[in-house]
C-alpha cells in the first residue's frame, strides 16, 4: 500500500496558512567547472538572486504531513512512521530528505509546507537541490533538529542519490546553501575547501539564456557518463591504488592509459582533466579582473563539453555559436549537466536589451522555440526569511 495521496488544485490551503517558518532557497549557476564534482575537481558556482520561496507549519500530529506547490497546483500527503515508496516528480525531492533527516536519527513531527518557486524547471539552475535544501533547512528550524549547513548540504545530496535516483555530485546542494552575496564559490570537491572570490564582473553581467528545451536522456546519460569515468579510475587504480578519482589523475598518466581505454572513456577523462586546469586558470584571471580571458576559459570549457564530454544539444550550441563574433560577450557556455537548459554568458551591461531581442528572433527562427532571458547576480544561500524562534 502506497503511503502517498496525490490532490491538485487546493488554493484553500495556501490562502489560509499560518507559517511558523518562511524559507527562501535559491538556484545556482556555475561559472566554470562542470562535470567536475563528481570526479573530485573544481567547481566555481554562486547561488542566484532567484528562489524557490517555502512556508512551513506543524500541524500538532505525530506523523501527518501535506505538502502543496503553489506554482504546480499539486500536493501531496503522507505519514512520517510508514515506509515511504516513491512519489511522482517534486514529491520525491521532499521525501528523500524527510527519509534522509530520519535516517539520521532526528524527531520529525507532523507539518505543512507550501511552495512557491520562482525557478523554471529543467533550465540547468538546480531547482531540484533548492527544494532539496529548502526542506533541510526549513524542517530544520521548525523542529530544531541541530543540523549544522553542511549537515544540510550533504543529506540532500544524498537525498538526491539515494532516493531520487540521480547520481548527482555535490556542487548544487553546497552552493544553494552555503553561497555569499556577491561571491563566487572555488571549491575543491574532494575535501570540500571553499575559497569566496568577489564576483567583481566590472562592466559586464551575468545573463542566462534558457533554451526552453530538456532532452528526456538527461538523467541516463549524467549516470552514464559518471560511470564511465569511474571505469576509467577503476582501471588506473589497478597500477595505482592511491588514485580513488580522476582528481588524482594527471595528464600523463592519463595518456599512458590511452589504448587501455575506449577512445570515448578516454576522451572524457581528458575533458575532465582540461576542466579542472580551466577553472583554477578562471580563478586567478577573475582575480586579476582579466575577464576577456575568463570569457575565453569559458567558450573552452563549452568545447570540450560539445565534443569531448558529448553533453551539449544543438540549441545550446547554436546560442553558444551565435555569440562567438559579438565583442561585447566575453564568453558564453552551457551550463549544469547538459542536454538542455541555459547558457550562461558574461555580457557587456548595456548590450543586454538589444543582445537578447537579437538572439531571440535567430533561435525562434530556428528552432520555433521562445528564448527566455534571466539577468543574474551572485547572492546568498538559503535565508530563513522568519522563524519562531525569533
Ligand atoms: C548537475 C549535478 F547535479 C551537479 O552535481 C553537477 O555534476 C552538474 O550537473 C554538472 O556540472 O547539476
Amino acid at each position: 500500500m502506497t503511503n502517498i495521496r496525490s490532490f491538485k488544485n487546493r488554493p484553500d490551503l495556501y490562502e489560509n496558512f499560518k507559517s511558523e517558518v518562511s524559507i527562501q532557497s535559491p538556484g545556482r549557476i556555475n561559472l566554470i567547472g562542470e562535470h567536475t564534482d563528481y570526479n573530485g575537481g573544481f567547481v566555481l558556482p554562486s547561488a542566484i538572486d532567484k528562489y524557490i520561496y517555502m512556508e512551513f507549519r506543524k500541524n500538532d500530529t505525530e506523523n501527518f504531513c501535506r505538502l502543496y506547490s503553489e506554482t504546480f497546483k499539486t500536493g501531496f500527503e503522507f505519514q512520517l512512521d510508514k515506509d515511504f515508496s516513491k512519489g511522482e516528480g517534486w514529491e520525491n525531492y521532499v521525501l528523500g530528505v524527510v527519509d534522509q533527516i530520519q535516517k539520521m536519527g532526528k524527531k520529525l513531527e507532523g507539518f505543512e509546507c507550501i511552495i512557491d518557486s520562482k525557478l523554471p524547471v529543467g533550465a540547468g539552475i538546480s531547482s531540484s537541490a533548492a527544494l532539496e535544501c529548502g526542506i533541510a533547512s526549513g524542517l530544520n528550524e521548525l523542529f530544531d533538529l541541530g543540523l549544522s549547513p553542511l549537515e544540510i548540504v550533504k543529506l540532500s545530496q544524498k537525498a538526491e542519490n539515494e532516493f531520487v535516483g540521480n547520481n548527482c555530485g555535490i556542487m548544487d546542494q553546497y552552493s544553494s546553501v552555503m553561497s555569499r552575496k556577491d561571491h563566487l564559490i572555488m571549491l575543491d570537491c574532494d575535501n570540500l575547501d571553499a575559497e569566496y572570490i568577489p564576483a567583481d564582473f566590472d562592466d559586464c553581467k551575468l545573463l542566462l539564456l534558457n533554451t526552453n528545451v530538456s532532452h528526456n536522456l538527461a538523467d541516463s546519460e549524467y549516470n552514464t557518463r559518471r560511470e564511465e569515468c569511474e571505469t576509467a579510475v577503476k582501471k588506473i587504480q589497478q597500477d595505482h591504488p592511491k588514485v580513488t578519482s580522476l582528481r588524482d589523475v594527471d595528464f600523463t598518466t592519463l595518456e599512458q592509459y590511452k589504448d587501455k581505454l575506449t577512445q570515448t572513456i578516454y576522451e572524457r577523462c581528458l575533458y575532465v582533466l582540461e576542466e579542472n586546469k580551466r577553472v583554477l586558470k578562471a580563478a586567478s584571471t577573475l582575480k586579476a579582473g582579466e575577464l576577456k580571458k575568463f570569457g575565453e576559459l569559458m567558450y573552452a570549457s563549452h568545447e570540450g563539453l560539445q565534443h569531448k564530454y558529448e553533453v551539449s544539444c544543438p540549441e545550446l550550441d547554436f546560442l553558444v555559436d551565435y555569440s562567438r563574433d559579438k565583442d561585447f560577450i566575453y564568453g558564453s557556455r552551457m551550463m549544469g549537466g547538459g542536454f538542455g537548459g541555459c547558457t550562461l554568458n558574461l555580457i557587456e551591461k548595456d548590450k543586454i536589451e538589444s543582445y537578447v531581442k537579437e538572439v531571440s528572433a535567430a533561435y525562434f527562427e530556428k528552432f520555433n522555440i521562445k528564448l527566455d532571458a534571466i539577468s543574474v547576480s551572485p547572492h546568498a544561500g538559503t535565508q530563513i526569511t522568519k522563524t519562531i524562534h525569533q
